[in-house]
């Protein structure tokens, strides 16, 4: 949690240097919510999650240095420098992305555990959403089949409160969201996502039924970002000082988690060491990011279409043409 937390405030600090570019999206506050969960999780299990991705990544085991260097849009990324912040990506350690597009990863999620299940494989996907994705057709079509084919398909609703600026209660008739996992006859729990000990004993207990029973659930995580939507957005708009003030200062995970390390023995200098060593690794992958080229524009194409013809054709598009020059040139060799 305290890598994760250092990891987002250096990536603010980056963003606002212009080291990073396009949209970068903070989960500052929801450090317990992200490590509960992910910590649930076995090594095979199949993770996905929305843009707000750096935490889940990183308590995935990607290491920070491919992260940052990602959000830097470097060859060493470990998109490849091709996703940034929002669509980072690492399918050695069983992470699937980063998406973008409001409640874009569910029906990937439902098809992930779909092939697992065909493969014979007895794992789980956990697919990680926020309050906002919830009245998405996505959303209505990947647990509805989840549920008819038992697929088992982890869906961990990060509800922190508001989606952009429109807080939960005025975009959902229903805003006790895990009851809606009733109208697909599936399990819905809510947990404090505030509290590491609580998220993880719920994910599990979930995981293990999905693993086992190939039985899908919905989980609602209740936890509150502390920054505003992106780093764009101050956050003040919409909600008052005095709300955040209250979240910061009386339900800050990391500061939850420590009181409770503390009264089970952890000495000061055990605390420091977990911050000392965290910072070791953040600074680490600045430098490690920093040394990384940016990807040669040669290589533009290269990951982007599972057929590099393809990438070839639309490499060089002809003004107003929906083929690319190749196929221009090839019309007008034809005409001739
Ligand atoms: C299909 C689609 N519609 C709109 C957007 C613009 N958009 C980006 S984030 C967001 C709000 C999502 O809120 P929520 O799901 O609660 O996630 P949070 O940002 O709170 O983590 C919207 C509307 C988008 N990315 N995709
Ligand atoms: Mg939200």
């Amino acid at each position: 949690m305290t890598v994760i937390r250092l990891f987002e405030q250096e990536s603010e600090r980056q963003y606002k240097r212009a080291r990073i570019g396009g949209y970068c999206h903070l989960a500052i506050g929801q450090e317990a919510a992200t490590v509960g969960v992910v910590a649930a999780m076995g090594p095979e299990d199949l993770l996905l999650s929305s843009y707000r991705s750096h935490g889940f990544a990183l308590a995935k085991g990607v290491p920070a240095t491919t992260v940052m260097a990602e959000l830097f849009g470097r060859q060493d990324g470990c998109a490849a420098g091709r996703g940034g912040s929002m669509h980072l990506l690492d399918p050695e350690h069983n992470y699937f992305g980063g998406w973008g597009i409001v409640a874009g990863q569910l029906p990937i999620a439902a098809g992930m555990a779909l092939a697992a299940v065909k493969q014979g494989k007895e794992l789980a996907v956990v697919c990680e959403l926020g309050d906002g994705a919830v009245n998405m057709g996505a959303w209505h079509e990947s647990l509805n089949l989840a549920a008819v084919w038992r697929l088992p398909v982890l869906f961990t609703v990060f509800n922190n409160g508001y989606g952009m600026g429109t807080r939960v209660d005025q975009s959902n008739a229903e805003p006790e969201i895990f009851k809606r996992a009733a109208a697909f006859r599936m399990p819905g729990e809510r947990v404090d996502g505030q509290d590491v000990e609580a998220t993880h004993q719920a994910a599990a207990a979930l995981l293990e039924r999905a693993r086992k029973e190939r039985q899908p659930a919905v989980l609602e995580v209740m936890t509150y970002r502390l920054r505003g939507h992106s780093v764009a957005d101050a956050g003040t708009a919409y909600r008052t000082k005095e709300e955040v003030a209250e979240w910061a200062e009386k339900r800050d995970p990391i500061a939850l988690v420590t009181e409770r390390l503390i009264a089970a023995g952890a000495t000061a200098e055990e605390l420091d060491a977990i911050q000392r060593d965290a910072q070791r690794e953040v600074d680490e992958a600045v430098a490690f990011a920093e040394a990384s080229p940016m990807p040669d524009p040669s290589t533009l194409a290269d990951f982007v279409y599972g057929d590099p013809e393809t990438g070839r054709q639309f490499s060089r598009m002809a003004p107003g043409s929906p083929a690319g020059e190749a196929a221009v040139l090839a019309q007008l060799e034809q005409a001739a």
